[in-house]
């Protein structure tokens, strides 16, 4: 028996730029789709766990249709939910752990109610620090601020670690505020 998840959902892997004629594009590729919670126990038990990742690389899951990228049509006018764990300050968070509780809800579509705001989970795995990224179909303030806190929750994150919501269109910006803090 198959329990199936409310969407689709595909897995991509950005893999680590070798040298600088590798180009975004290049380097991001869908890995797999799936529907249901076992074909997702069956992906996750498969795959490099997020501390197994090398850096430079990102795991990136998104709903079927929906490409990882600002540019989707889907995601242009969004922007992302952002937590950046420090490798040194953030040193006793097991980034699996917390990867694997964005993951599900993600698929358990738990974060929000009815509303088809998430689009997708980002993890970067970069020298520094690590970013866990919620990306969301719109920029509502009202929306988002119900989605950031329910992010806190699920990430287990304590008040004073705060996440930033940039859209994706300020993100290209030097110097961008976040449109909110939580
Ligand atoms: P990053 O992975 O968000 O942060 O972006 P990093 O600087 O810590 O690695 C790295 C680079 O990847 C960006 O400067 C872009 O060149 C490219 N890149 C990342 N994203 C998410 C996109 C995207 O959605 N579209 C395009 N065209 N390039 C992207």
């Amino acid at each position: 028996v198959k329990h199936p998840l409310n969407s689709k959902w595909t897995l991509w892997y950005t893999k680590p730029q070798v040298n600088k004629s590798e180009h975004w594009h290049d380097l991001l590729k869908p890995v797999i789709t799936f529907s249901s919670v076992e074909e997702f126990w069956g992906i996750y038990n498969s795959i490099p766990q997020a501390n197994q990742l090398p850096l430079k690389s990102d795991y990136h899951l998104f709903k079927e249709g929906i490409k990882p990228e600002w540019e989707d049509e889907q995601n242009s006018k969004g922007g992302k939910w952002q937590y950046a764990f420090s490798n040194k300050r953030d040193s006793i968070i097991d980034i699996n752990d917390l990867w694997l509780r964005g993951l599900l809800s993600v698929i358990g579509e738990t974060i929000e109610d009815d509303e088809d705001e998430v689009n997708g989970i980002v993890l970067n795995v970069r020298k520094q620090v690590i970013r866990i990224g919620l990306w969301t179909r719109d920029c509502d303030e009202a929306k988002l601020t119900k989605i950031g806190e329910r992010l806190k929750k699920v990430l287990k994150l304590a008040d004073e670690q705060k996440i930033d919501f940039m859209s994706h269109e300020a993100s290209g910006k030097k110097g961008a505020e976040p449109l909110i803090t939580l």
